[in-house]
């Protein structure tokens, strides 16, 4: 796979030269390019923003040298294959593990990093009259420019291609990857030593009875995805859930519903706070 990252700031990419991507450049896997946006301003004072159309806060990068370097880029790289754009920005569709799937099959791709309000909205238009372009989020927070969410987003494709990663198997099986724990993130993992300081590992995973093992590490995972994404637990396709999910997930409702009952109780039997006394005597304190 070949990679072209434009950037304003090529030294943020310096990661992508080193580590598990350096391996793989190595071997020929990857083929990671980092240009300077400024090579491609005409001005003396190698300008690439201007004020925005219509008024409103900050700056807007300026479509000429974006223009400039995409077709330089797009001209330097091989003709035999189509690249695709990658325009990470805050208004783009959420970037998933889908989508790394699917750009690890791609062979080349192009991430433009835009910086102070993003590019002139006629750079995207204009170069998806030519090639495709995918303009991603990575998360529902605002960066300052797009040089991380490209990291995240090389970092996540990368691992895929073989190579990168030194166990191919270690990619199948985790959080959000299709397979038999698909649509659950992965519960809690142990190495040696068995006994840590008087903490140890729950003993099922050391008896060597892998059925057990494997239902184990489903309760685990159907209790953490219940605790911290019950909107994927919202979205899990009932033919996917055995009996014993069903027992888990319903016992974990039953504790959510126990504990709603009480928060309501002590809701009916508090005074209001407009009718408490702001200065109450001292409690029995019943901290440790
Ligand atoms: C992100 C690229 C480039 C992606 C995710 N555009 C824009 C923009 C910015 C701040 C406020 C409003 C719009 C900054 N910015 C980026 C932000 C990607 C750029 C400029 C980005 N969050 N933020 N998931």
């Amino acid at each position: 796979m070949r990679i072209d990252v434009i950037t304003i700031f090529p030294e943020y990419l310096a990661p992508l030269g080193v580590s598990l991507l350096g391996k793989a450049r190595e071997r020929g896997v990857l083929d990671v390019h980092i240009h300077d946006l400024r090579a491609w301003t005409a001005d003396v004072h190698r300008t690439v923003d201007d004020t925005p159309y219509g008024g409103g806060p900050g700056m807007v990068m300026k479509p000429e040298p974006w223009w400039s370097a995409l077709t330089a880029v797009t001209e330097a790289g091989p003709d035999t294959v189509q690249p695709t754009l990658v325009l990470p920005t805050p208004s783009g569709r959420r970037f998933t593990q889908r989508d790394a799937q699917r750009l690890a099959g791609l062979p080349w791709l192009i991430f433009a990093c835009g910086r102070y309000e993003g590019l002139d909205a006629r750079v995207p238009e204009r170069a998806r009259a030519r090639i495709p372009v995918e303009e991603l989020s990575i998360g529902d927070y605002v960066l300052a420019g797009g040089e991380a969410a490209t990291l995240v987003i090389v970092e996540a494709v990368t691992r895929l291609l073989p190579g990168v990663l030194g166990n191919a198997d270690s990619v199948t099986d985790d959080s959000f990857a299709v397979g038999a724990m698909s649509g659950l993130l992965e519960g809690p993992v142990y190495t040696k030593p068995a006994d840590w300081d008087g903490l140890v590992v729950p003993a099922v995973l050391q008896s060597g009875n892998h059925p057990a093992i494997a239902r184990w590490r489903r309760d685990q995972a159907l209790r953490r995805t219940a605790a911290n994404r019950p909107d994927l637990i919202a979205g899990l396709d009932p033919a996917d859930l055995d009996g014993r999910d069903r027992e888990v997930l319903a016992e974990l409702e039953e504790r959510d519903r126990e504990v709603l009952a009480e928060m309501e109780e002590w809701d009916r039997e508090t005074p209001a706070e407009t009718d408490r006394d702001p200065n109450p005597p001292p409690s029995p304190s019943t901290s440790p």
